[in-house]
């Protein structure tokens, strides 16, 4: 097919050096955008032997790359970023027509990635291990840290290869390889950002062998879950995926790192400068159409100042320019699929049968222009309490407004749901900021004061508690995840003391 979007988006793999002939060789998976519904292009599904080779070709790559210097290893990383920060825009336009981003948030996505790989380009020399003192003497007490081996990434169709990054960078620099399985609704962008780490390894004359793309459905990610060549799954996606892939890597000793649903909230306390709260608000709330992680889906507020903000809020929300993500000025782009319509109205039915009230949004808009893309309005739903429905991840633009009378009720509402990603308060009360911040304040991976839940930076560790999987990707020690650690204790004292005194011999 040759539509406008066609031609731009073969001419974006062009120049990442995407191989053209991929495209319509078969019709295996079909690429689709949310923009506008319409069928892209056909693309071969890699068959299990295909996987089966693959991996092994992974495995064999890292019995001579986990020899590399580490900081030799970092300049593939260097060359996958300049060529990132040389292709951002065409990069930009293929997570655009995948996901339906705009283009700054598009952009700002293959930052994330020039961003990971000037931080793993640093780490490459920072892997380091700590040296004890040893109790016995003439002895070396230390721990030196070793990569796994083949890592294998499935990624999601939101951050459609951010995320793919965060785990690629590291992991290469850490010494492994990398298979990567990514969502069957974002292939272009993830081709793209494979040919251009390609291009990369190839620069650098370092073997093509140590990264590796898996195009496929649901068997190909359980492929990489099931087999034990590979050392460390990191998988982004639902909580009912991690339920999955957990317990089948966890029966074969296997290491996981999840990356699962987030029900973020901010509290607005009464003493918050509310102008800063509502933008921060309704950027995690509203944007990228709440298909985000760390979307903001819950609104806690304090009742002397619920009705007057949430107004301003719902005025706000009025003023979003929801449509083509291509066009100038629009802030909101369409949801993924039907899929993901339907679960909004039905997260919106089942909040009104709680005693919710759609304060605004929620209808399907641009139907006509676009039968088979899904636009919707970003939902403000007044809750009454507490509620099933609530506690629930729905993957679209639903923000829950409940209010609170104390501070302590505000914490323990906000505790009270299965997932801990991301959290916020606004406020100028710095006891209220700091009690947050604490252990018995939010119990969330993310804690944030006087900003929203979304946006995170690439320098601290990203991730969460209870279901949303306890795994760190990206910043500060999150590389650990990509290496085993040995503590060796080396005797040069020409004598075998035991330690704890214990005598033999
Ligand atoms: C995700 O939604 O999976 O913090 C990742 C953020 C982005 C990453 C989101 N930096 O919103």
């Amino acid at each position: 097919m040759t539509t406008a979007l066609s031609t731009s988006i073969r001419s974006a793999l062009d120049a990442c050096g995407v191989d053209l002939s991929l495209l319509d060789s078969a019709q295996d998976l079909q690429t689709r955008t949310p923009i506008t519904g319409e069928k892209l292009f056909g693309l071969p599904a890699t068959d299990a032997d295909g996987i089966d080779e693959t991996i092994s070709r992974a495995e064999a790559a890292f019995r001579t790359w986990r020899d590399v210097p580490a900081p030799e290893r970092g300049h593939v990383v260097r060359r996958w970023g300049e060529l990132l920060r040389e292709h951002k825009r065409d990069l930009a336009v293929l997570v655009q027509s995948d996901a339906g981003k705009t283009m700054s948030e598009a952009e700002g996505e293959v930052q994330e990635m020039i961003d990971i790989c000037e931080l793993a380009i640093g780490q490459s020399r920072m892997l380091y291990g700590q040296t004890m003192p040893s109790e016995r003497p003439g002895h070396r007490l230390m721990e030196t840290w070793h990569p796994l081996g083949v890592v294998g990434v499935i990624s999601a169709f939101n951050f459609p290869v951010a995320v793919f990054s965060w785990n690629t960078a590291l992991a290469l620099v850490c010494g492994n390889t990398v298979v990567w399985k990514p969502s069957e609704l974002s292939l272009l962008s993830a081709l793209g950002a494979h040919a251009l780490l390609a291009r990369a390894v190839a620069d650098c004359g370092q073997d093509a062998d140590i990264h590796h793309i898996i195009l496929g459905e649901r068997e190909a990610g359980e492929a990489l879950v099931d087999d034990p060549r590979v050392a460390l799954i990191s998988a982004t996606g639902s909580t009912r995926m991690g339920h999955e892939v957990a317990p089948r890597v966890a029966a074969r000793f296997g290491r996981y790192l999840l990356e699962l649903g987030g029900n973020n909230a901010a509290i607005v306390a009464p003493s918050a400068d509310l102008d800063l709260a509502l933008r921060g608000v309704v950027f995690a709330a509203a944007g990228t159409a709440g298909q985000r992680c760390t979307t903001m889906r819950r609104l806690i507020i304090h009742e002397s100042i619920a009705e007057e903000f949430t107004e301003k809020l719902i005025a706000a929300y009025r003023t979003l320019q929801i449509g083509d993500p291509r066009d100038e000025g629009v802030l909101v782009g369409p949801l993924i699929h039907s899929g993901a319509y339907e679960g909004m109205r039905s997260a919106l039915t089942s909040a009104q049968e709680e005693g919710g009230t759609v304060l605004c949004g929620g209808a399907r808009v641009l139907e006509d222009e676009h039968p088979d893309a899904y636009y919707v309005e970003p939902a403000i739903v007044r809750m009454p309490g507490q509620s099933a429905t609530v506690k629930t991840e729905t993957f679209a633009p639903i923000l829950y407004v409940l209010t609170y009378r104390d501070f302590d009720e505000a914490l323990a509402l906000h505790n009270d749901v299965p997932q801990g990603l991301s959290s916020a308060i606004f406020t100028s009360d710095q006891a209220e900021a700091e009690i947050f911040l604490s252990s018995r304040g939010s119990d969330c991976g993310i804690a944030n004061v006087n900003i929203g839940t979304s946006g995170a930076e690439i320098g601290g560790a990203f991730g969460g508690e209870k279901e949303t999987g306890g795994g760190r990707e990206s910043g500060s020690d999150a590389w650990k995840a990509y290496m085993r650690r040995a503590t060796n204790t080396v005797n040069y004292s020409g004598e075998l003391p035991l330690a704890q005194g214990v005598k033999f011999l």
